[in-house]
């Protein structure tokens, strides 16, 4: 298929990059230049990458920024036509989504939101999985794209339950990752050894996916993003504010989000979330280390 993907950042690099290998004609556009993917043609405006596309997928940062890439000065928009499939793989506000759905649908351009879990290891390795919302139609031939680039598709209902269901998601993750910090945190204060614990955990019903990733990395001190923090903390704050219109109280998750805000003003956005267990170590004077630190 021909696909224009806009934004080259951790995810959309690797995405796009399989897209390519999987033999499918793709444009690449990214804010800043200089971000390539070898064998992608490059487009110097996302208009301009968009021209006479099947699909446009997007992977950038935040709800402002799929404003600007579709909507914007150079946006996207101009090159929409009857048929074309927008993709969004950015976790952005679901309201939003669903306004942004409807712009291009004046256009004839139908809107799926495909929210991804797996990180950069997921992306690199095509393994990604796919929270999707939207049409069916179009869902379906998106197939061959989301299967160069994932393992699995779940579709969660109409446009904007892809980005809901995301938030929920890592919701969970966020306050999974926060629990297994304060563990370590407060093993190691107590004197008990963080693999040992990790390997326990492995072998009861505390285990779980988020530790099972997680731990590796932080036991060999590795704070590089896989998931940056200023990322993450976007997405707490987007749960926030849909559970806010919602009016649902999330007391753990507003908690967890005022650490976000602690560790950034100790300068680890740009770290991997995993970094806010650095400050529950500062506080309780201690540091978690496994054999490999
Ligand atoms: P990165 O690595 O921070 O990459 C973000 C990308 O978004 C990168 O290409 C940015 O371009 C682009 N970006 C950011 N703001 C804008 C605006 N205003 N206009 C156009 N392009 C923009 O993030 P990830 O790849 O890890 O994650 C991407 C999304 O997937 C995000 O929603 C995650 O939550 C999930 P730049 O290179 O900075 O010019």
């Amino acid at each position: 298929m021909r696909v224009a993907f806009l934004g080259l950042g951790i995810m959309g690099q690797a995405m796009a990059t399989n897209l390519v290998k999987a033999g499918h004609e793709v444009t690449v556009w990214n804010r800043t230049p200089g971000k390539l993917v070898e064998g992608a043609g490059i487009a110097p405006t996302p208009a301009a990458a968009a021209q006479g596309a099947e699909v446009l997928w997007l992977c950038v940062s935040d709800t402002d920024a799929v404003q600007e890439v579709v909507f914007g000065k150079e946006g996207a928009v101009t090159a929409l036509n009857e048929g074309m499939i927008i993709a969004d793989s950015s976790t952005i506000s679901p309201a939003a989504t669903v306004k942004f759905a409807q712009r291009v649908a004046e256009k004839g351009a139908a809107w799926v939101d495909a929210p991804v879990t797996g990180s950069k290891i997921g992306a690199r390795d095509g393994t990604l999985v796919f929270i999707v919302g939207g049409d069916e139609g179009p869902i379906d031939r998106l197939k061959p794209l989301f299967a160069a680039m994932g393992k699995k598709i779940f579709r969660m209902g109409d446009v904007g339950k892809g980005q809901a269901t995301k938030l929920v998601m890592n919701l969970q993750i966020a306050l999974i990752y926060e629990g297994f910090a304060e563990a370590l945190t407060l093993a190691t204060k107590l004197g008990v050894d963080s693999q040992q614990l990790v390997d326990l955990i492995g072998a009861t019903m505390v285990k779980s996916g988020v530790v099972e990733y997680k731990a590796p990395f932080i036991l060999g001190r590795d704070f590089t993003p896989n998931f940056p923090l200023r990322l993450m903390h976007k997405d707490i704050r987007l749960t926030l504010e849909a559970a806010k219109e919602a009016r649902v109280k999330l007391p753990g998750l507003e908690t967890v989000e005022e650490l976000y805000e602690m560790a950034t003003e100790d300068g680890h956005k740009d770290l991997d979330y995993a970094a806010t267990l650095t400050l529950l170590e500062k506080w309780a004077g201690v540091q978690v280390k496994g054999q490999a630190a």
